[in-house]
Parts: structure tokens; sequence; C-alpha cells
């Protein structure tokens, strides 16, 4: 039997399709913005997302980066969630590089904030405090078990936030599997946030690559911010290709990986001393603790037997369903938890 990797969607393989796309892909300096396949790539993920305009970058890490750079100034203030990826897994870099202050509220289990904990937390014109630039969301939510937030919540923030003259910036690393969660256009779950980052590299499978889409305006800005971090590309056309591949063929699919996730929470469910939900799970990750054996020895073992999972600190265990792994792969990790755990002493 084969290693049954559910660390993440990130190790996921280009298509073939997509192999042979990079192969062909017609390009140019992008740096002259002359790659005429990035300009596909970008016209194609701001019409997805409803978008005026997209620019492409390295990573969802920097997505979020140039997005939080081109809103905030130094010494202004962004208000995340305690469970976000800004937050945790993107090393400061708001802080680091951009001097803006991180400002956390509370996460509930599905991935929102609380209209009236982040109304709140804006603060009030004074000489002392920082000023309130941005709120920042997430769809889906990673820690929360890729928990997708609905239309209506982010309608209700950014209502929120613009009467507060503040904006809203989505992390929407996996937002087309909201979208085929929800069984809504991936436009009307961003509308009305002033800039979303989506990622190409993740349940898509290409192998690299984001998008951070706004108005014609603000990706301007936000080319200035992408060039400073040192983002620009020259005949980045070839990993482009993949990209345009991912949004044309590999959309729908992501429901295949939300049932799989489904059933992969239903079996650890019936494991003695595997602690989940698995009624919560609506996409592709599933978050769950064991009990009776320290996590890490229950990961160790778990690999011996040639299933990869990945964890968070304090614990919690995350396995990712995604393009590659079939159902006859969830049975084998199923059976390889049901042996660690029939196993302990
Ligand atoms: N998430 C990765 C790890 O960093 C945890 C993963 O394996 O899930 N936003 C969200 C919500 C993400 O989950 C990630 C990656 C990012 C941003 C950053 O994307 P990259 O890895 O492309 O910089």
């Amino acid at each position: 039997m084969g290693v049954v990797d559910l660390r993440s969607d990130t190790v996921t393989h280009p298509t073939p399709a997509m192999r042979e796309a990079m192969y062909r892909a017609e390009v140019g300096d992008d740096g002259w913005g002359e790659d005429p396949t990035v300009h596909r790539l970008e016209e194609l993920a701001a019409q997805r997302l409803g978008q005026e305009a997209a620019v492409f970058v390295a990573s969802g890490t920097m997505g979020n980066l140039v997005g939080v750079l081109t809103h905030c100034g130094r010494g202004d203030e962004v208000i995340l969630g305690d469970e976000s990826h800004i937050f945790w897994n993107e090393v400061g870099g708001v802080s680091t590089l951009g001097g803006v202050h991180v400002r956390t509220v509370h996460n509930e289990e599905d991935g929102t904030m609380s209209l009236a904990v982040i109304e709140a937390a804006i603060r009030p014109d004074n000489v002392h405090f920082p000023r309130t630039r941005l709120i920042c969301l997430e769809n889906t939510h990673n820690r929360c078990s890729g928990k997708a937030l609905t239309p209506e919540y982010t309608r209700q923030v950014v209502e929120l936030a613009h009467g507060h003259g503040v904006s809203v910036h989505l992390d929407g690393a996996r937002i087309f599997n909201a979208a085929v969660a929800l069984q809504v256009s991936p436009s009307v779950l961003v509308a009305g946030a002033d800039s979303v980052q989506f990622c190409l590299s993740k349940g898509l499978s290409a192998p690299v690559g984001s998008l951070l889409c706004g108005s014609g305006a603000f990706i301007q800005e936000a080319r200035r911010w992408r060039q400073t971090v040192g983002g620009g590309m020259r005949q980045a056309g070839v990993i482009a290709a993949a990209g345009i591949v991912a949004l044309e063929t590999m959309v729908d699919r992501l429901a295949d990986d939300h049932a799989n996730a489904a059933y992969l929470a239903r079996g650890l469910a019936a494991i003695p001393g595997v602690l989940i939900a698995p009624e919560t799970i609506q996409t592709n990750i599933v978050i769950f603790r064991v009990q009776g054996i320290p996590w890490d020895a229950f990961m160790q073992r778990l690999a011996a037997s040639g299933v990869k999972i990945s964890n968070y600190w304090g614990g919690l265990l995350r396995m990712v369903t995604h393009y590659g792994i079939q159902r006859e792969d969830i049975d084998q990790a199923l059976e390889a938890v049901r042996s660690v755990m029939a196993g302990i002493e």
C-alpha cells in the first residue's frame, strides 16, 4: 500500500492538462506587463470573483501581505480572528514589514467573529490609539476545520466595517471550496469585500500561485507592494498557465474532496478515543483530537503505517482531502487510525 498524504491540499501535484499547458504557455516579461498568459489568468480570476482586477502573486502569504500593506500604513490597526491564518501562520509579516498593529478578536468555532465583538474592537478617533483600517475574514476557515462563511455574514461584516470607514480583506485561500460547499458563486461570497486573496495551489492543484483581487485602483497600488516584497516575476506565464487550467477544470471536483472529508470524519468518529463532531465538517479539512495517546506519538505511529497528517499547536490534528485522494485511501487511513487506537495500552 502506498503513502496516503493527508497533511494538506498543498501537496497536490499538477494535472496532466496543467503540465501540457505549462509546456505550451505563451510568455513574456511580466515585469514589463508583457506576459499574455499572466494577463489571461488575472482577467479570468477577477471575472470569477466579480472583481475589477487581479494581480498574480507567488503565494497566499504574499497575497495577504500585499493586500494588508495596500490597505494599511505604518501604525494602522487590522482586526483579525484569533484563529486566523494571517495571525498564526504568516510570520507576523504585516507587522514586521508593514508596521501594522494586529488586534485579534475571538473566532467562533464556525470561523466567524461576532459582529458585536468586531464593532467593540473598532477604535474611536483618539490621538492615543492606532487607527482601525482593516478587518480580515477567512473563508473557508482553516483552523476552524474548513468552515465556510456565508454571503450573509460577509455582507454584515462589510456593512459594519464600511459604516465605520474601515475596509475588509478576505483571505479566501479556499474560497472555491466555500463556493462549492454552499452552492453559490464565489463572486456572491466575496461581494462587498475591498480585496480578496485566493490560492491556486491548494485544492485547485496548481503548482504555484495566488491571486489578489479588488478594484482597478487597489490592484494598481498592490502591484507596487508586490514589487516591494520582491514578488514581481518575469516569464510567469509558465505557472499562470497551470492556474488557468485550475480555474477552468478543477473547481467542480472539490465536491468529491468534501464528500471524502465527510466520510473520513464519520469513520473517525466511530473509533474509540477519537474526538470529532462529524456533522460539523463542511469542506475538505478535518480537525480532531485523540485521547489516551499523546498527539505526537499518534502522528508518528500513523506515519509509520504510511498515513501522513498534520497538526496545530495544542494537540489539534488535521487531515485534508484533495485531488489524488480516493475513497480507498480514506479507508486505508481509517484502518491505520483504528489499529493505532486499538494498540494503545
Ligand atoms: N495554509 C497551509 C499552512 O500554512 C497551514 C495549509 O497547509 O493549510 N490562508 C490560508 C487560510 C491558508 O490555509 C494558507 C496556507 C495561506 C493563507 C497561505 O498560503 P501559502 O501557503 O500559499 O502561502
